[in-house]
Protein backbone atom coordinates (compact mmCIF):
# COMPACT_ATOMS: atom_id res chain seq x y z
CA UNK A 1 0.00 0.00 0.00
CA UNK A 2 1.49 3.21 -1.27
CA UNK A 3 0.25 6.21 1.28
CA UNK A 4 -0.32 9.46 0.32
CA UNK A 5 -0.35 12.10 2.78
CA UNK A 6 -2.97 15.35 2.42
CA UNK A 7 -2.46 18.05 4.69
CA UNK A 8 -4.59 21.05 3.29
CA UNK A 9 -8.21 22.59 3.47
CA UNK A 10 -10.76 19.43 4.10
CA UNK A 11 -13.37 21.05 1.58
CA UNK A 12 -11.21 20.53 -1.44
CA UNK A 13 -9.84 17.52 0.44
CA UNK A 14 -12.93 15.57 -0.58
CA UNK A 15 -12.39 16.80 -3.93
CA UNK A 16 -8.68 14.72 -3.82
CA UNK A 17 -9.99 11.64 -1.97
CA UNK A 18 -12.63 11.78 -4.51
CA UNK A 19 -10.04 11.40 -7.56
CA UNK A 20 -7.43 9.05 -5.53
CA UNK A 21 -10.73 6.52 -5.15
CA UNK A 22 -11.97 6.64 -8.46
CA UNK A 23 -8.80 6.96 -11.01
CA UNK A 24 -5.52 5.58 -8.61
CA UNK A 25 -7.09 2.86 -6.57
CA UNK A 26 -2.97 1.52 -5.71
CA UNK A 27 -2.97 4.53 -3.79
CA UNK A 28 -4.07 5.63 -0.43
CA UNK A 29 -4.48 9.42 0.33
CA UNK A 30 -4.67 10.18 4.29
CA UNK A 31 -5.25 12.58 5.82
CA UNK A 32 -2.80 15.01 7.68
CA UNK A 33 -5.23 15.81 10.71
CA UNK A 34 -6.69 12.29 11.67
CA UNK A 35 -5.10 9.70 10.49
CA UNK A 36 -2.19 8.53 12.28
CA UNK A 37 -0.74 6.77 8.92
CA UNK A 38 -0.10 10.04 7.21
CA UNK A 39 3.41 10.70 9.03
CA UNK A 40 4.78 7.27 7.45
CA UNK A 41 3.30 8.32 3.89
CA UNK A 42 6.52 8.33 1.28
CA UNK A 43 4.25 11.20 -0.47
CA UNK A 44 2.46 14.41 0.71
CA UNK A 45 0.90 17.09 -0.75
CA UNK A 46 0.63 20.42 1.14
CA UNK A 47 1.45 24.45 0.40
CA UNK A 48 3.30 24.07 3.84
CA UNK A 49 4.90 20.50 5.23
CA UNK A 50 4.65 19.76 8.81
CA UNK A 51 7.16 21.03 11.25
CA UNK A 52 10.19 18.90 12.28
CA UNK A 53 10.83 17.11 8.74
CA UNK A 54 12.47 14.65 8.41
CA UNK A 55 11.59 13.46 11.84
CA UNK A 56 7.96 13.96 11.58
CA UNK A 57 7.87 11.86 8.19
CA UNK A 58 10.73 9.89 7.75
CA UNK A 59 9.88 7.69 4.78
CA UNK A 60 8.84 10.96 2.75
CA UNK A 61 9.88 10.97 -0.85
CA UNK A 62 8.21 13.52 -2.65
CA UNK A 63 7.08 17.03 -1.51
CA UNK A 64 3.56 18.04 -3.94
CA UNK A 65 3.23 21.87 -3.15
CA UNK A 66 -0.65 22.78 -4.06
CA UNK A 67 0.73 25.79 -5.68
CA UNK A 68 2.69 26.98 -8.98
CA UNK A 69 4.81 29.53 -6.74
CA UNK A 70 7.21 27.53 -4.14
CA UNK A 71 8.82 30.92 -2.65
CA UNK A 72 7.05 30.08 1.02
CA UNK A 73 8.99 26.47 1.34
CA UNK A 74 11.35 26.32 4.41
CA UNK A 75 13.93 24.67 2.06
CA UNK A 76 16.18 24.27 4.67
CA UNK A 77 14.17 22.15 6.63
CA UNK A 78 13.06 19.81 3.64
CA UNK A 79 15.90 16.82 2.76
CA UNK A 80 17.73 17.64 0.44
CA UNK A 81 16.56 13.68 -0.96
CA UNK A 82 13.16 14.50 -1.08
CA UNK A 83 11.97 15.46 -4.32
CA UNK A 84 9.90 18.96 -4.36
CA UNK A 85 7.15 19.36 -7.50
CA UNK A 86 5.18 22.72 -7.99
CA UNK A 87 1.90 22.40 -9.29
CA UNK A 88 1.38 22.92 -13.26
CA UNK A 89 -2.19 22.57 -14.16
CA UNK A 90 -4.07 23.63 -17.40
CA UNK A 91 -6.59 25.37 -15.52
CA UNK A 92 -4.35 26.92 -13.00
CA UNK A 93 -2.89 28.76 -16.20
CA UNK A 94 -6.48 29.20 -17.90
CA UNK A 95 -7.31 31.56 -14.67
CA UNK A 96 -4.22 33.12 -14.84
CA UNK A 97 -3.86 33.85 -18.57
CA UNK A 98 -7.92 35.51 -17.28
CA UNK A 99 -6.42 37.70 -14.93
CA UNK A 100 -3.86 38.63 -16.94
CA UNK A 101 -5.90 39.76 -20.18
CA UNK A 102 -8.26 41.29 -17.62
CA UNK A 103 -5.78 43.46 -16.27
CA UNK A 104 -4.30 44.47 -19.39
CA UNK A 105 -7.90 45.43 -21.25
CA UNK A 106 -8.88 47.65 -17.57
CA UNK A 107 -5.44 49.42 -18.35
CA UNK A 108 -5.59 49.49 -21.93
CA UNK A 109 -8.61 50.73 -22.05
CA UNK A 110 -8.54 53.64 -19.29
CA UNK A 111 -10.65 51.36 -16.81
CA UNK A 112 -8.95 53.41 -13.86
CA UNK A 113 -9.68 56.96 -15.07
CA UNK A 114 -13.21 55.87 -16.54
CA UNK A 115 -14.28 54.92 -12.82
CA UNK A 116 -13.16 58.02 -11.28
CA UNK A 117 -15.22 59.46 -14.08
CA UNK A 118 -18.03 57.86 -12.76
CA UNK A 119 -17.73 58.19 -9.35
CA UNK A 120 -17.56 62.07 -9.47
CA UNK A 121 -20.52 61.99 -12.17
CA UNK A 122 -18.18 62.99 -15.36
CA UNK A 123 -19.33 61.81 -18.60
CA UNK A 124 -15.58 62.35 -20.46
CA UNK A 125 -14.58 60.50 -23.58
CA UNK A 126 -10.71 59.48 -23.98
CA UNK A 127 -8.97 58.55 -27.32
CA UNK A 128 -8.87 54.97 -28.32
CA UNK A 129 -5.14 53.44 -28.96
CA UNK A 130 -5.23 50.14 -30.87
CA UNK A 131 -4.11 47.05 -29.48
CA UNK A 132 -1.10 47.21 -31.90
CA UNK A 133 0.12 50.43 -30.56
CA UNK A 134 0.55 49.18 -27.00
CA UNK A 135 3.71 47.82 -25.96
CA UNK A 136 2.92 45.01 -23.47
CA UNK A 137 5.78 43.64 -21.80
CA UNK A 138 5.71 39.84 -19.56
CA UNK A 139 8.46 39.54 -17.09
CA UNK A 140 8.85 35.46 -17.05
CA UNK A 141 8.30 33.65 -19.75
CA UNK A 142 6.95 30.20 -18.11
CA UNK A 143 4.10 28.30 -17.65
CA UNK A 144 2.08 31.07 -16.86
CA UNK A 145 3.60 33.90 -18.74
CA UNK A 146 4.26 32.29 -21.86
CA UNK A 147 0.47 31.26 -22.08
CA UNK A 148 -0.45 34.58 -21.33
CA UNK A 149 2.11 36.23 -24.13
CA UNK A 150 0.19 34.40 -26.66
CA UNK A 151 -3.10 35.06 -25.77
CA UNK A 152 -2.47 38.45 -25.44
CA UNK A 153 -0.42 38.44 -28.95
CA UNK A 154 -3.68 37.05 -30.57
CA UNK A 155 -5.59 39.98 -29.38
CA UNK A 156 -3.17 42.42 -31.02
CA UNK A 157 -1.03 43.35 -28.72
CA UNK A 158 2.98 44.02 -29.41
CA UNK A 159 4.06 41.99 -26.50
CA UNK A 160 7.68 40.81 -25.85
CA UNK A 161 8.76 38.67 -23.10
CA UNK A 162 11.57 38.33 -20.88
CA UNK A 163 12.82 34.87 -18.92
CA UNK A 164 16.37 33.90 -17.57
CA UNK A 165 16.81 31.67 -20.63
CA UNK A 166 16.43 32.27 -24.05
CA UNK A 167 12.62 31.49 -25.52
CA UNK A 168 11.83 31.40 -29.20
CA UNK A 169 7.73 32.56 -29.31
CA UNK A 170 6.16 32.72 -32.75
CA UNK A 171 5.36 36.62 -33.39
CA UNK A 172 6.66 37.62 -29.79
CA UNK A 173 10.13 39.68 -29.24
CA UNK A 174 11.81 37.30 -26.53
CA UNK A 175 14.54 39.00 -24.53
CA UNK A 176 16.96 36.93 -21.79
CA UNK A 177 19.18 37.39 -18.82
CA UNK A 178 20.24 40.56 -17.23
CA UNK A 179 21.98 41.56 -19.95
CA UNK A 180 18.90 42.20 -21.94
CA UNK A 181 16.85 43.69 -19.42
CA UNK A 182 16.95 47.19 -20.31
CA UNK A 183 16.26 46.39 -23.59
CA UNK A 184 13.16 44.71 -22.91
CA UNK A 185 11.88 47.32 -20.31
CA UNK A 186 12.60 50.15 -22.90
CA UNK A 187 9.26 51.84 -23.99
CA UNK A 188 7.02 49.31 -22.40
CA UNK A 189 3.43 50.32 -21.79
CA UNK A 190 2.30 48.15 -19.90
CA UNK A 191 4.41 45.82 -17.89
CA UNK A 192 3.19 42.41 -16.45
CA UNK A 193 4.98 40.46 -13.50
CA UNK A 194 4.96 36.87 -13.29
CA UNK A 195 8.28 35.70 -12.18
CA UNK A 196 9.00 33.16 -9.27
CA UNK A 197 10.03 35.23 -6.11
CA UNK A 198 13.69 34.51 -5.34
CA UNK A 199 17.11 36.32 -3.82
CA UNK A 200 17.68 37.72 -7.96
CA UNK A 201 13.94 39.07 -8.04
CA UNK A 202 12.46 39.98 -4.81
CA UNK A 203 12.37 43.77 -4.96
CA UNK A 204 12.75 43.84 -8.91
CA UNK A 205 9.70 46.30 -9.49
CA UNK A 206 11.58 49.05 -8.19
CA UNK A 207 12.39 53.08 -9.06
CA UNK A 208 14.90 52.23 -11.37
CA UNK A 209 12.83 49.52 -13.03
CA UNK A 210 10.13 52.27 -13.39
CA UNK A 211 12.31 54.89 -15.12
CA UNK A 212 13.08 51.95 -17.96
CA UNK A 213 9.49 51.93 -19.07
CA UNK A 214 7.35 54.38 -21.78
CA UNK A 215 6.67 57.42 -18.78
CA UNK A 216 3.21 56.66 -17.69
CA UNK A 217 3.17 52.84 -18.26
CA UNK A 218 0.64 50.52 -16.52
CA UNK A 219 2.02 48.01 -14.10
CA UNK A 220 0.72 44.53 -13.34
CA UNK A 221 1.98 42.71 -10.63
CA UNK A 222 0.47 38.75 -10.37
CA UNK A 223 3.57 36.82 -9.03
CA UNK A 224 4.47 38.07 -5.87
CA UNK A 225 4.00 40.87 -3.61
CA UNK A 226 7.45 41.05 -2.16
CA UNK A 227 8.42 41.90 -6.12
CA UNK A 228 7.23 45.15 -5.67
CA UNK A 229 9.10 47.88 -3.42
CA UNK A 230 5.56 49.30 -3.00
CA UNK A 231 6.82 52.79 -1.49
CA UNK A 232 8.57 53.39 -4.88
CA UNK A 233 5.33 52.80 -6.79
CA UNK A 234 3.28 55.30 -4.68
CA UNK A 235 5.82 57.74 -5.41
CA UNK A 236 5.60 56.71 -9.23
CA UNK A 237 2.14 56.54 -9.35
CA UNK A 238 2.30 60.24 -7.88
CA UNK A 239 4.80 61.26 -10.01
CA UNK A 240 2.70 60.04 -12.79
CA UNK A 241 5.94 58.19 -14.35
CA UNK A 242 3.44 55.25 -13.46
CA UNK A 243 -0.21 55.73 -14.36
CA UNK A 244 -2.32 52.70 -12.91
CA UNK A 245 -1.77 49.47 -11.48
CA UNK A 246 -3.75 45.89 -11.46
CA UNK A 247 -2.06 44.42 -8.36
CA UNK A 248 -3.15 40.51 -6.95
CA UNK A 249 -0.51 40.29 -4.53
CA UNK A 250 0.76 42.14 -1.58
CA UNK A 251 3.94 42.17 0.44
CA UNK A 252 1.64 41.34 3.77
CA UNK A 253 -1.24 39.99 2.91
CA UNK A 254 -3.79 40.02 3.99
CA UNK A 255 -2.98 43.71 4.46
CA UNK A 256 -3.76 46.02 7.10
CA UNK A 257 -7.07 48.19 6.18
CA UNK A 258 -5.69 50.98 5.57
CA UNK A 259 -3.06 49.71 3.52
CA UNK A 260 -2.17 53.10 1.46
CA UNK A 261 -1.83 50.64 -1.94
CA UNK A 262 -5.84 49.77 -1.33
CA UNK A 263 -6.94 52.87 -1.31
CA UNK A 264 -4.76 54.67 -3.89
CA UNK A 265 -7.27 55.94 -6.85
CA UNK A 266 -4.79 54.44 -9.57
CA UNK A 267 -4.70 50.66 -8.22
CA UNK A 268 -7.06 48.36 -8.48
CA UNK A 269 -6.10 45.52 -5.78
CA UNK A 270 -7.49 42.18 -5.81
CA UNK A 271 -6.94 39.24 -2.70
CA UNK A 272 -4.31 36.83 -4.65
CA UNK A 273 -7.24 35.68 -6.71
CA UNK A 274 -5.47 35.52 -9.94
CA UNK A 275 -5.39 31.98 -10.33
CA UNK A 276 -5.90 28.82 -8.21
CA UNK A 277 -5.46 25.34 -8.06
CA UNK A 278 -8.62 23.51 -8.91
CA UNK A 279 -8.45 20.44 -7.22
CA UNK A 280 -10.04 17.60 -9.37
CA UNK A 281 -7.15 18.52 -11.66
CA UNK A 282 -4.15 19.11 -8.90
CA UNK A 283 -4.77 15.55 -7.56
CA UNK A 284 -4.49 14.50 -11.11
CA UNK A 285 -1.06 15.52 -11.83
CA UNK A 286 -0.06 14.61 -8.50
CA UNK A 287 -1.36 11.19 -9.01
CA UNK A 288 0.69 11.55 -12.38
CA UNK A 289 3.91 12.68 -10.23
CA UNK A 290 3.28 9.84 -8.09
CA UNK A 291 3.05 7.19 -10.79
CA UNK A 292 6.41 8.06 -12.81
CA UNK A 293 7.98 8.28 -9.34
CA UNK A 294 7.08 4.55 -8.45
CA UNK A 295 7.86 3.34 -12.17
CA UNK A 296 11.38 4.83 -11.82
CA UNK A 297 11.00 8.18 -14.12
CA UNK A 298 11.02 11.24 -13.91
CA UNK A 299 8.75 13.35 -12.09
CA UNK A 300 7.56 16.49 -14.09
CA UNK A 301 7.63 19.93 -12.53
CA UNK A 302 10.31 19.40 -9.85
CA UNK A 303 12.11 22.47 -8.15
CA UNK A 304 15.37 23.11 -8.90
CA UNK A 305 16.53 24.21 -5.82
CA UNK A 306 19.79 26.10 -6.96
CA UNK A 307 17.17 28.11 -8.78
CA UNK A 308 14.60 28.90 -6.29
CA UNK A 309 11.94 28.03 -8.42
P1 LIG B 1 7.69 29.14 -14.13
O1 LIG B 1 8.73 28.60 -13.23
O2 LIG B 1 7.11 28.26 -15.18
O3 LIG B 1 8.25 30.43 -14.88
C1 LIG B 1 9.08 31.36 -14.29
C2 LIG B 1 9.68 32.25 -15.37
O4 LIG B 1 10.45 33.28 -14.75
C3 LIG B 1 10.64 31.48 -16.29
O5 LIG B 1 10.48 31.93 -17.61
C4 LIG B 1 12.01 31.88 -15.75
O6 LIG B 1 13.03 31.84 -16.74
C5 LIG B 1 11.73 33.31 -15.33
N1 LIG B 1 12.73 33.77 -14.37
C6 LIG B 1 13.01 33.28 -13.14
N2 LIG B 1 14.00 33.98 -12.56
C7 LIG B 1 14.36 34.93 -13.45
C8 LIG B 1 15.33 35.96 -13.44
N3 LIG B 1 16.15 36.16 -12.40
N4 LIG B 1 15.44 36.74 -14.53
C9 LIG B 1 14.64 36.55 -15.60
N5 LIG B 1 13.69 35.60 -15.67
C10 LIG B 1 13.55 34.80 -14.60
O7 LIG B 1 6.54 29.72 -13.20
P2 LIG B 1 4.98 29.89 -13.51
O8 LIG B 1 4.83 30.60 -14.81
O9 LIG B 1 4.27 28.61 -13.31
O10 LIG B 1 4.56 30.84 -12.31
C11 LIG B 1 5.18 32.11 -12.13
C12 LIG B 1 4.84 32.68 -10.77
O11 LIG B 1 3.49 33.12 -10.76
C13 LIG B 1 4.89 31.71 -9.60
O12 LIG B 1 6.21 31.52 -9.14
C14 LIG B 1 4.05 32.42 -8.56
O13 LIG B 1 4.85 33.28 -7.79
C15 LIG B 1 3.08 33.25 -9.40
N6 LIG B 1 1.70 32.76 -9.29
C16 LIG B 1 0.77 33.64 -8.82
C17 LIG B 1 -0.54 33.25 -8.70
C18 LIG B 1 -1.59 34.22 -8.26
O14 LIG B 1 -2.73 33.80 -8.05
N7 LIG B 1 -1.28 35.49 -8.15
C19 LIG B 1 -0.98 31.88 -9.04
C20 LIG B 1 0.09 31.05 -9.53
C21 LIG B 1 1.38 31.49 -9.64
P3 LIG B 1 13.44 30.42 -17.42
O15 LIG B 1 12.26 30.04 -18.27
O16 LIG B 1 14.63 30.73 -18.22
O17 LIG B 1 13.66 29.47 -16.27
C1 LIG C 1 0.35 29.82 -6.48
C2 LIG C 1 -0.53 30.87 -5.99
O1 LIG C 1 1.58 29.99 -6.45
O2 LIG C 1 -1.76 30.62 -5.87
O3 LIG C 1 -0.15 28.78 -6.94
O4 LIG C 1 -0.07 31.98 -5.72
Amino acid sequence: MTLVAYKSDPVRGAVWHEVFRNEAPELTLVDWDGDARARDSAYLVAWQPPAALPEGMPRLEALFCIGAGIDHLPFAEIPAAVHVVRMVDPDLTRSMVEYVVMAILMLHRDMPDYLADQAAGRWQARPVRRAADRRVGIMGLGVMGQAAAVALQAMGFAVRGWSASRKVLDGIACFAGDGERAAFLADIDILVCLLPLTPATRGILDAGLFAGLAPGAGLVNAGRGAHLVEADLLVALDSGRIRAAVLDVLAEEPPMPDHPLLHHPRIIATPHIASATHPAGAARQVIAGIRAHRAGRPIDNLVDRSQGY
